[in-house]
């Protein structure tokens, strides 16, 4: 961003919504409007996700607080925060979830002109919550398919990774985290508690072009494909020109591992395994954004063979193998998957 001189000043993603806006010399403000409802939502789950430790002694979850509200699972709340967000200005016609088994149309009046489409994650990694792990929300969006004025179709949020217009996800770590790129590179904004506002922290992030951490939940070795077992036996082995051997990095909260991987250079793999014939991870709602969001930083995503953003979705909550990171690793660990298909 071209700082003015009057803004020496630490510059707020707001402002940098607005400033960026230019990189899209038609538009109309709608998907600056958007991310800006995706910012206030990931506030108001911030603060809840600050509260979580505090359930056991406040009130935990499906017993009632003091008001007499029953608490609500965090994901099913991070959920709806992000639902109501969304829906309240009428800038997106249509979302889908991965809490949800459908998606949801928003077909009042105030959404029939609306073209954009959101697929959300809207907790993941949810299970860390409990011991205090970083957990993220991870979002997408498209441009509809469908005439405006109709209702959203199935066929919408069916799209090709590549057809993103905007991704991102928020880290609800240390600090809390906002990255996203609409293509035109990735910045990370790093919330400010006392003042609640993202402060650009990370600007223009590029992933290095090789590391040294591999991210993969070896507890399923045994089911692993053949290429993904020698790949990690090649990160294993010693030898100082490729400053092997790697280390071995698994939070299992798939943004922190990511973003982690993303800044310091590393690869993350959920591959297939028997029980799991196309991994764990979705497609429309982990895979292809933090595919974009690679992509933009320089790095890498595929299935093992081909590149994740290409894949034409079939379903919405498809799975697939994934492999994301630095540039030369998932080139490396692509090799022997095919060496030994
Ligand atoms: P979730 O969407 O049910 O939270 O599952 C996704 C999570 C990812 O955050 C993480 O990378 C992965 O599951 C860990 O899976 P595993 O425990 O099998 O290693
Ligand atoms: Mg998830």
């Amino acid at each position: 961003i071209n700082r003015p001189l009057y803004m020496s000043r630490p510059v707020t993603l707001g402002e940098f919504i607005i400033e960026k806006q230019k990189d899209f010399p038609y538009a109309s403000g709608e998907l600056s409007q958007l991310l800006s409802s995706i910012r206030l939502a990931s506030k108001i789950v911030n603060r809840e996700i600050n509260r979580a430790g505090l359930a056991d002694i406040l009130g935990s979850v499906g017993q009632q607080n003091i008001q007499g509200e029953t608490q609500m699972k965090l994901d099913v709340y991070a959920n709806e925060v992000f639902i109501n967000a969304l829906k309240a200005r009428g800038l997106v016609c249509g979302l889908a979830s991965e809490e949800n088994d459908d998606f949801i149309a928003f077909d009042e009046e105030l959404h029939k002109d609306s073209k954009y489409v959101v697929l959300i994650d809207p907790l993941d990694g949810s299970s860390n919550i409990d011991v205090n792990v970083s957990v993220g929300t991870i979002f997408s969006i498209y441009r509809r398919l469908s005439a405006p004025g109709t209702k959203v179709t199935l066929e919408d949020f069916l799209q090709p990774g590549h057809k993103q217009v905007a991704a991102g996800y928020v880290v609800y770590g240390s600090s809390t985290m906002l990255v996203y790129t609409t293509g035109h590179g990735v910045n990370g904004f790093t919330l400010d508690p006392s003042l609640g506002v993202f402060l650009l922290s990370h600007e223009n992030i590029k992933m290095p072009k090789s590391g040294t951490i591999y991210s993969i939940n070896e507890g399923n070795y045994v089911k692993f494909p053949e290429g993904v077992k020698k790949y990690i036996k090649y990160c294993q082995e010693s030898d100082p020109a490729t400053k092997r051997p790697y280390t071995s990095r698994y939070i299992g909260s798939l943004v922190s591992d990511f973003h982690r991987n993303m800044l310091k250079g590393g690869i993350y793999i959920y591959p297939q395994g028997t029980n799991a014939p196309n991994g764990k991870l979705r497609l429309l709602y982990e895979c292809n954004p933090l595919a974009f969001i690679a992509e933009q930083a320089g790095g890498l995503a595929t299935d093992g063979y081909s590149r994740i953003l290409d894949i034409q979705p079939t379903e919405l909550h498809q799975r697939v193998p994934y492999f994301v990171g630095s540039a030369d690793m998932v080139a490396k660990a692509m090799e022997f998957m095919n060496m030994y298909k």
